[in-house]
């Protein structure tokens, strides 16, 4: 008779994989203990990460106006919006933590070039009607595209991203709040509105991905059910949604193209200039240089802080061991 053998079971990835496939099929959540194929993690890691930094570098355009904000009552606003974002990103790297991600180098990756963030914080803020077209059109965008994710098939990016989208829906109704406070305003405050719309739109249509037949991880992602709905989609209900919204709000959106069209129910837009698009995420966007220049210095003149954190917690955790022996 053979020796009992202390090795571990020799792990059945053929089982693994059934059962993983079977929670996708039944519309379940994985969670993180359990098994999951290295490409789904990878994905998830790479859109999270994306995802966090977007909320951090994001903080940035809206945060050059925190201290030139016209009254007591929008700086307030703007401070609680600004630090929602900030935690927006907190879940989000928690999320990514859950999969065995270290957040300190993902935070290099960002700075270093090799992770994204979102097109979007690319482009500056000229004047304070930008707070509010980021609220109303950003936001909106960001809700468009995140009220899916609700759904998504990872259990902590679904449950994090369910607080997110109802902070974003306060976001967006401030914005457009101003908005409406300075479209009633004098011909110059109106014309600062026309004058964002017109920055902004077309970047905010970009925010939802390059087009289907050029994104190359939509579908996997899909048939994960990481996303739940491709790239054009959520771009067509972002447009069916804002027309209105902009008509009511009685600006102009900068798109020759535009017109209803009444068999398909939909809003038509024009082409989106994809060239610009790639130009941005390849770090050729306007403030590209100046986002990460910014979120490079924050890491370096606060490594102070993390180190006595981190040692803090060491010398804590030792204590706890001792206590426990
Ligand atoms: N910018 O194959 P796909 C916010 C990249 S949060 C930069 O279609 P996927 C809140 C993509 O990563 C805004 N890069 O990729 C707020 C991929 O590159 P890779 C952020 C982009 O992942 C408001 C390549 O292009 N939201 O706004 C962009 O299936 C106001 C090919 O693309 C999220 O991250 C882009 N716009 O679909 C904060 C939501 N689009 O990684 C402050 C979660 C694509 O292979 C103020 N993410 N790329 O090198 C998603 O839903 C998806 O990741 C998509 C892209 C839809 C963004």
């Amino acid at each position: 008779m053979s020796a009992p053998t202390l090795d571990r079971p020799a792990v059945d990835e053929t089982a693994l994989q059934a059962q993983f496939d079977a929670t996708i099929a039944a519309d379940h959540r994985v969670e993180p203990r359990d098994w999951m194929p290295e490409g789904y993690r990878k994905t998830l890691v790479r859109q999270i990460a994306q995802h966090a930094h977007s909320e951090i570098i994001g903080m940035q355009p809206e945060g050059d106006w925190l201290l030139a904000a016209p009254s007591l009552r929008r700086k307030a606003v703007l401070l609680a919006k600004v630090q929602d974002e900030a935690g927006h990103g907190l879940y989000l790297y928690s999320a990514a933590e859950t999969l065995g991600a270290d957040r300190a180098d993902l935070t290099d990756r960002l700075i270093e070039g090799r992770q994204k963030y979102s097109s979007i914080f690319n482009y500056p803020t000229l004047t304070y009607a930008d707070v509010g077209v980021i609220g109303w059109l950003v936001d909106g965008a960001a809700i468009c595209n995140q009220v899916p994710l609700c759904r998504s098939s990872y259990g902590p990016y679904a449950r994090a991203m369910i607080r997110v989208c109802k902070e974003e829906s306060f976001h967006q109704r401030q914005g457009y709040e101003l908005l409406m406070t300075m479209m009633r305003g004098t011909p110059e405050q109106r014309a600062m509105v026309q004058d964002a719309v017109d920055r902004w739109w077309w970047p905010s249509l970009m925010m939802f991905g390059p087009p289907d037949d050029d994104s190359p991880n939509s579908a996997q992602s899909m048939a994960w059910g990481i996303k739940r709905h491709s790239n054009d989609e959520l771009r067509q209900r972002y447009v069916d949604m804002s027309v209105p919204q902009a008509q009511v709000l009685g600006v102009t959106l900068p798109d020759p193209d535009l017109r209803w069209d009444e068999e398909s129910g939909h809003w038509r837009s024009g082409p989106i200039d994809w060239a610009e698009f790639k130009r941005v995420i390849s770090g050729e966007g306007p403030c590209n240089a100046e986002r990460i220049a910014r979120r490079r210095a924050a890491r370096d003149d606060n490594a102070w802080v993390t180190e006595a954190a981190t040692a803090y917690a060491a010398k804590h955790a030792e204590g706890h061991a001792g206590a426990v022996a």
